[in-house]
């Protein structure tokens, strides 16, 4: 077999890349090791930038986005008892969040592709990047114990942290940076309304919480933890009394609990590997950079990668020029980088170190109180939260 670009990974990037590069007339074939079943069965980020819904609407799955997305134009932080809402639309001159589970976008986009009739190869093994560093690049995978071979142009690597692409490049062509946060996230899903119409962001002496949602009738709720919890020693009713008292009073008390549906702890972690291209292979999203979820930013990172990534494939392919495709790695890492400051900032702000001390504890109290009292503190904040430009 012989495409234009092959695709490692059905995630978000993948699907948002193919998509775009289908409607374009290129050719893409996505490989995935994960079954469509176990991939929509993940349950990750919620909130969207507008270049990422705008992404998606250019791609052709923004219907039920509109449809059923909530949009936001603020949230709040709630420290010492209190909450302070940050007016998104209003610091940053009309622009908001859009309130939409990953898993739908991941769904509509896996929906598409089929409707399109354009290949995705389910439970394939042992993917593998081969000669990008040539002119003649090809993948190789197994299903039902044979090994197969896709010949193509291009490679793009977006099979997240744990994926093969960037193992495939050789150690002394990259890069890495990693920062470990000492605590994870126990998160919940419940379908009973949430708390409030907007976001939550709860600092308090016993950890961090964040009050979200997936609709007015679905919430999604986190709490800080120890990294050697176990969910399994966390009962409904335990999540429920610790969300219950990391937040302000009149919250507690009109917080609606029931049965959840979904309960995992997630590590937290910021990563970026650079460069993101290397010959005929480019790294894209989650394969190329994570960061700790307070900021939202990991979807929507994904998205400004595939955007800048678009451009120069759609460049190379339609008017025979290199440029863009020159300039994917600094564009994006320039933007990941923004993106990885702004994530450990609000990780910092917002969380309880076990060895911060009482001078490290004072300078968070007053890093709240500054944010939310200073105009400039507070657009500076919304900037980074609705997203940088792209
Ligand atoms: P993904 O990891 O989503 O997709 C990669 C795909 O590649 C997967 O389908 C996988 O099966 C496949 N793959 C992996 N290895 C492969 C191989 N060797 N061969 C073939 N295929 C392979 N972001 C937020 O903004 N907010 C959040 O709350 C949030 N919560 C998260 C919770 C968890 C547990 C995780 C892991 C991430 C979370 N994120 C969150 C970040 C997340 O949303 C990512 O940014 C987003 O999934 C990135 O999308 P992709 O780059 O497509 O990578
Ligand atoms: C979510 O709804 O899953 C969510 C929202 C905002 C974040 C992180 C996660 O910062």
């Amino acid at each position: 077999m012989r495409v234009q670009v092959v695709i490692i990974g059905s995630g978000p990037s993948g699907l948002l890349l193919g998509q775009l590069l289908g409607n374009a007339g290129i050719e893409t074939v996505i490989l995935d090791r994960s079954s469509r079943e176990h991939i929509l069965s993940r349950v990750r980020a919620g909130v969207l930038e507008e270049g990422t819904a705008q992404l998606a609407d250019k791609a052709g799955v923004g219907a039920r986005m509109v449809a059923e997305g909530l949009p936001h134009d603020g949230f709040s932080l709630a420290f010492d008892g209190r909450d302070h809402r940050i007016n998104l639309f209003d610091l940053t001159g009309g622009k908001r969040v859009l309130v939409y589970g990953q898993t739908e976008l991941t769904r509509d986009l896996i929906e598409r592709r089929q409707a399109d009739g354009r290949l995705t190869i389910y439970e394939a093994a042992n993917v593998t990047p081969h000669d990008f560093d040539g002119q003649t690049p090809f993948v190789t995978y197994e299903t039902d114990g044979a090994t197969h071979r896709i010949d193509c142009d291009f490679i793009a690597g977006c099979d997240g942290f744990h994926g093969a692409s960037r193992k495939a490049v050789p150690e002394k062509a990259i890069r890495t940076f990693e920062k470990v946060y000492p605590f994870g996230w126990l998160g919940i899903l419940a379908d009973v309304p949430p708390v409030s119409d907007e976001l939550i962001y709860a600092n308090h002496p016993r950890g961090f919480a964040l009050c979200s949602m997936r609709s007015h009738t679905r919430s999604r709720y986190y709490i800080q933890c120890a990294l050697e919890e176990k969910i399994e020693d966390w009962s409904d009713d335990r999540f429920w009394d610790e969300l219950r008292r990391r937040l302000p009073a009149h919250h507690a008390e009109a917080m609606v609990t029931g049965p959840s549906f979904e309960k995992s702890i997630a590590p937290l972690r910021s990563f970026v590997a650079e460069p993101m291209r290397f010959g005929r292979l480019l790294l894209v999203g989650d394969a190329a950079h994570i960061v700790p979820p307070t900021g939202a930013k990991g979807l929507n990172l994904a998205a400004s990668d595939v955007h800048y990534l678009f451009s120069g494939l759609l460049e190379h392919y339609q008017e025979r020029s290199n440029a863009g495709l020159d300039a994917y790695s600094a564009r994006a890492v320039a933007r990941v980088w923004k993106a990885v400051r702004f994530s450990w900032w609000m990780t910092t702000m917002m969380h309880r170190f076990a060895d911060t001390g009482e001078f490290g504890q004072r300078i968070q109290e007053a890093e709240l109180d500054y944010l939310v009292q200073s105009p400039a503190a507070s657009a500076a904040l919304a900037e980074n939260y609705v997203g940088l430009p792209y």
